[in-house]
């Protein structure tokens, strides 16, 4: 099989550039390690980014989160079972979209379907060959038979354990990592969110967050160390937990349910450089990821597309590589950002295990400072609602 752009993984990064290449008359092929079911059921990100907004529109999958999804003027933060809110809106002009990452994918896999996109799922053991090459090819196995794409490029929208990255040789690669000594514990349940904004909150107890997927559908995290079994975790003892966390007001409303999924997972900051060699593309999170606070990671997947595909766009149009010679500057410049906020917002919220009381006062300062300073906030607010493309 031959096509222009071979991307590896059918995620929202490599359903998103396949359906922008598409419409532009450029021709690709998706190698999906899963099935489309499995990926449609991992819970993962709430919050979009106004440029990630105009992004889906302008790609033609925006319809639904446009009559679905909800725009938020801003956000609580608290401290202590005392809230504050940063309004978004006001400091910036902008705001935020709560639509799942579940439901951009499936609507991205219906475009990608109406339009009879190639999307293969279940193919095993993806191989990148002579990415640096000028003839390179991805070989792969599907139902025991062993095929091979021949392309002009390759897209690595692998995630964080796809083969993509590991293709960069390591002589060539820089990793940049931190680790965080603790996990989140998420809930969905099919409950009213407890409230109309998200709520986040530093608490002696360790951090929380409460989101939302739509009136009826609420998601809810707690900061718990990694090496606790989530069998220990009745939705009892989690709503407990919760309560105790949020805002008074906020924990006398919470409205309490059976959760319909539940997980535990590790924060991490991580940057692999570069993000292109030769032929090959890195693009969200098999470049980069962010820890969940600061609602980045998705948003940095789609601002990657962005770039590349306006690259790609560039050079089958009019033979120009100028994108595609700055696209590793370019999205990494922006990738870098977006984990000093995410970094930094996560270390402001959090309960470190060696936190001493320095750092305790600390955090509460930086707290307090947002809460009063008209600066502070813009900082913020600008940070959240996602730096300009
Ligand atoms: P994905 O979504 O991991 O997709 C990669 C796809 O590649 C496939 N794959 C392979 N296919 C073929 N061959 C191989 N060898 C392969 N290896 C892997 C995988 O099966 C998969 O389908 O990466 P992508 O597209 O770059 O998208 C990134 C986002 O999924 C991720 O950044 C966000 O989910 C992060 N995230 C959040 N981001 C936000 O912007 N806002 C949020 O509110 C937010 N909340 C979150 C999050 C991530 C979380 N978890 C669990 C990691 C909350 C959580 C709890
Ligand atoms: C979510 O709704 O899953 C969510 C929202 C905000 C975050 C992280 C996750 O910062």
């Amino acid at each position: 099989m031959r096509t222009q752009v071979c991307i590896i993984g059918g995620g929202p990064s490599g359903l998103l550039l396949s359906q922008i290449l598409h419409r532009a008359g450029i021709d690709t092929v998706v190698l999906e390690r899963k099935s489309r079911d499995y990926v449609l059921g991992r819970i993962r990100a709430g919050v979009l980014e106004w440029g990630t907004v105009e992004l889906l529109r302008s790609a033609g999958v925006g319809a639904r989160m446009d009559a679905e999804g909800f725009a938020h003027d801003g956000t609580f933060l608290a401290l202590q079972n005392r809230g504050f809110r940063i309004d978004f809106r006001q400091l910036t002009g902008k705001q935020v979209m709560v639509y799942g990452q579940t439901e951009v994918t499936r609507d991205l896999y219906d475009a990608r379907a109406a339009a009879e996109g190639k999307i293969l799922h279940g193919v095993e053991g993806v191989t990148l060959h002579d990415p640096d090459g000028d003839a390179p090819f991805v070989s792969y196995v599907l139902n025991g038979t062993e095929h091979r794409v021949d392309c002009d490029y390759i897209a690595g929208c692998d995630g964080f354990h796809g083969v993509s990255r590991t293709s960069v040789p390591a002589a060539v690669r820089k990793e940049y990592e931190r680790t965080y000594p603790f996990g989140w514990l998420g809930i969905l349940s099919q409950t009213p969110p407890v409230s109309h904004e998200l709520i986040y909150a530093n608490h002696a107890r360790g951090f929380a967050l409460c989101s939302m997927r739509n009136r009826h559908l609420s998601r809810y995290y707690i900061q718990a160390p990694l090496d606790d079994p989530i069998e220990k975790w009745t939705d009892d003892r989690f709503w407990d937990e919760l309560r105790r966390r949020i805002p008074d007001d906020a924990a006398q409303s919470l409205v309490t349910g059976p959760s319909v999924e539940k997980s535990l997972a590790p924060l991490r900051s991580f940057v692999a450089e570069p993000m292109r060699w030769g032929r090959l593309f890195l693009v969200g999170d098999a470049a980069h990821i962010v820890p969940p606070t600061g609602a980045k990671g998705l948003n940095l997947a789609m601002s990657d597309v962005h770039y590349l595909s306006r690259a790609l766009i560039a050079y089958y149009r009019d033979r120009d590589v100028g994108g595609i010679d700055r696209y590793a500057a370019t999205a990494l410049a922006r990738a870098w950002k977006a984990i000093r906020f995410s970094w930094w917002f996560t270390t402001t919220m959090h309960r470190f295990p060696d936190q001493s009381e320095f750092d305790q006062r600390i955090q509460e300062s930086e707290l307090e400072y947002l809460e009063h300073s008209a600066a502070a906030q813009t900082v913020l607010a600008e940070n959240y609602i996602g730096l300009p493309y």
